[in-house]
């Protein structure tokens, strides 16, 4: 059981489970099954998110993410649209953990977005591909020296380590794992020739005439 909080909605300044704390002493109540699940839309503006990612990293409570990026509050924007460097640094602390401990992080990677103009099919393959750079990008921090300059209280140094890794363009390797894989180079260039949702969009029209849905 995942156990998701947000310190707001249904209102502001009280919420049935408005931070990681929280969610953290539920999940630990409720059984050795029970996590806490981070939905990155779900915090006030500026708040550190990847400090609390390492902190429920150690305490091996993190248990899965809802993935999604936001300007105000819970927009549901496609992931790294806004701040690609703060899902960088989330992955980061991932790594990082491996690193340390020596261990996998279990953790269930969702997305949780809503769009309301981007074609749903083609916002996902978007989010896919900027996981997979990010999550790339952040395997490149080299974590030895990283540990070192933390620990000689280097800053510029560290700071350093993760800018050039972000700064690195890891899409020719992608690319390339790609191609490894039997898989296109360009998923989403991949998809727009492939006609997919030109041809399910006509069989599912006739089937949905009637339906009137709109998102609230
Ligand atoms: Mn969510």
């Amino acid at each position: 059981m995942l156990v998701e909080y947000k310190p707001f909605e249904p209102a502001f300044y009280h919420t049935d489970i408005a931070d990681w704390g929280m969610a953290l002493l539920l999940s630990r109540e409720a059984g050795p099954q029970a996590k806490v699940l981070m939905d990155t839309g779900h915090h006030y503006a500026a708040q550190n998110i990847e400090q609390i990612v390492a902190w429920l990293l150690s305490e091996e409570m993190l248990g899965g993410f809802h993935f999604n990026d936001r300007r105000y509050a819970d927009d549901d924007l496609t992931m790294g649209s806004i701040d690609p460097y703060q899902v960088f640094r989330i992955f980061h602390e991932i790594h990082f953990f491996e690193w340390e401990t020596g261990q996998r992080a279990d953790i269930a990677y969702m997305v949780d977005q809503s769009h309301n103009l981007k074609g749903k099919i083609e916002a996902m393959i978007q989010t896919v591909t900027m996981a997979q750079q990010l999550f790339a990008k952040a395997a490149l921090v080299d974590v030895k020296k990283l540990a070192a300059a933390q620990q000689n209280c280097d800053l510029v140094q560290a700071e350093s380590l993760l800018q050039d890794a972000f700064a690195t363009d890891v899409r020719p390797a992608i690319q390339d794992w790609r191609s490894s894989k039997g898989l296109p180079r360009d998923p989403m260039e991949a998809f727009r020739q492939s006609g997919y949702l030109e041809r399910i969009t006509k069989e599912r029209a006739a089937k949905n005439t009637h339906n009137v849905s709109s998102y609230a």
